[in-house]
């Protein structure tokens, strides 16, 4: 019997989503960062194995929409639930909020009442574990959860039961994708990426929200040649762009060197990155750009 389906693994920024399809995978597939708001887009995960192929469905974290690229975040999760056959619903064990959980519970009961869902306490590794018991208790009297599932995403414990769990709850069916696809995202993509987590990584407050990095050209060469790799780094105002180059243009050149190593342990290929700063006035807000680039 092959089992094959689509799990989203939603929750707040900052849970541990992106940690957890890329420790499932076993590869580094998704931007994890101790800031929230790292994940933009739903990013598809594919494991396959020999009866089964479950596809992940990275998203965004749930927020309440300020401004319009926001909006588009939450486009992006609700069209994933809409797609799930399972539903990986993940609460942070240290931060869990009865009263946020509740909204999204409501929000659930309104429209998704028939998806299989689990609910994944995760870091745990962070909390006494008695507090994990607790913890459990007050889900399941609270709101019924009986499905809940311990892991630490960071350290890997107790994926196997999870993944065990998820699977049981797959429909029967083919796969969806040949067994050696890892996932629906183009290569241009995940090196935009990969600049994106080092800038959030590199720069403080607002930069690394107010940042759109754009692949302009991706030339790929014969294995003894280099990639070349041409990027647009757009920001919201010209005062960031100070900001981002840095003091003699240090901060930029650390970027360039940081996100090339990144891109070519991705890609297993030595490339030339070359990185553009523009400015595109208040793009987060602006529908029209959003719309093509998202
Ligand atoms: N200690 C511990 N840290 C974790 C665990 N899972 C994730 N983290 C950390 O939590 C932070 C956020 O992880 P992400 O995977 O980026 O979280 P996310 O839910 O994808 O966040 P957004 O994309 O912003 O919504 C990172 O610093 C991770 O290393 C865990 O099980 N234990
Ligand atoms: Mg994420």
């Amino acid at each position: 019997m092959i089992k094959s389906g689509y799990a989203a693994i939603i929750g707040k920024p900052n849970a541990g989503k992106s940690t957890l399809m890329n420790a499932m995978l076993e590869f580094k597939l998704s931007a994890v960062n101790p800031k929230v708001q790292t994940t933009r887009n739903r990013i598809l995960g594919i494991m396959t194995g020999k009866d089964h192929q479950l596809i992940f469905i990275d998203t965004p974290g749930i927020l309440e929409p300020k401004y319009e690229m926001q909006k588009f975040m939450m486009r992006e999760i609700w069209s994933s639930i809409k797609e799930a056959d399972v539903i990986v619903y993940i609460l942070d064990a240290q931060n869990i909020n009865l009263n946020e959980v509740k909204k999204i519970e409501e929000e659930f009961k309104k429209d998704f009442r028939r998806v299989p869902r689990l609910v994944v306490l995760n870091k745990i590794d962070l909390i006494p574990q008695e507090n994990v018991q607790q913890k459990m208790v007050d889900l399941r009297d609270e709101f019924g959860f009986n499905d809940i599932i311990p892991v630490s995403a960071l350290t890997k414990f107790n994926l196997d039961t999870l993944k065990a769990r998820i699977i049981e709850l797959l429909p029967e069916g083919d796969f969806y994708y040949d067994p050696d696809t890892l996932t629906n995202k183009p290569e241009k993509f995940f090196v935009s990426e990969i600049i994106r987590e080092n800038i959030l990584s590199l720069y403080q407050e607002e930069i690394p929200y107010s940042v759109f990095v754009d692949v302009r050209e991706f030339k790929v060469r014969e294995a003894t040649q280099k990639d070349y790799i041409n990027v647009d780094i757009i920001l919201e105002r010209e005062s960031q762009k100070m900001i981002l180059l840095g003091k003699n243009g240090d901060m930029i050149k650390r970027l360039g060197e940081m996100s090339r190593k990144g891109i070519e342990e991705f890609l297993g290929k030595e490339v030339f990155l070359k990185l553009f700063v523009k400015v595109r006035k208040d793009w987060r807000k602006d529908s029209r750009f959003l719309r093509s680039n998202f």
